[in-house]
């Protein structure tokens, strides 16, 4: 079954919507895989966006990660990297639609309140970097539609 890697970023947490947040992937019928509060350090937040470390905004964007501690998941179920993109909305919410979680809750491009993998395998690598202790395999359900 496929996964993602979410992360409610350091602003999400301290502006209290990490219910919230966690609240939308749950009704949707996404399966809850793994989570912790974890505060991250440099180099780990370089790691994470090493393919953005050409561009301008790396710095700000590292030292955002790195400001206060994060909400790292890993949410199950079918088509979930693409449908979790559209739960999260468009990267800069001046342009994510209202209804999606950066369109109701976020205003900067560089306070965006959350992070989600943008394809399967980048979801994969994401959860070695975040899990490396591994996700407990549990089953919600007999029920075949609850992913
Ligand atoms: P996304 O996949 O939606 O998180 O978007 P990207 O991987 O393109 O960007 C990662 C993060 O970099 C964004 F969440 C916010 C930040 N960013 C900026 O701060 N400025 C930009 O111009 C683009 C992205």
């Amino acid at each position: 079954m496929e996964q993602t890697f979410i992360m409610i970023k350091p602003d999400g947490v301290q502006r209290g919507l990490v219910g919230e947040i966690i609240s939308r992937f749950e009704k949707k019928g996404f399966t809850l895989k793994g989570l912790k509060l974890i505060t991250v350090d440099r180099p780990f937040a370089e790691k994470h966006y090493a393919d953005l470390s050409a561009k301008p905004f790396f710095n700000g964007l590292v030292e955002y990660i790195i400001s206060g501690p994060v909400v790292a998941m890993v949410w199950e179920g079918k088509n979930v990297v693409t449908t979790g993109r559209k739960i999260i909305g468009a990267t800069n919410p001046a342009e994510s639609a209202p209804g999606t979680i950066r369109g109701d809750y976020a205003i900067d491009i560089g306070r965006n309140v959350i992070h989600g993998s943008d394809a399967v395998e980048s979801g994969r690598k994401e959860i070695a970097l975040w899990f490396p202790e591994g996700i407990a395999e549990w089953r919600s359900s007999l029920h075949p539609w609850i992913y």
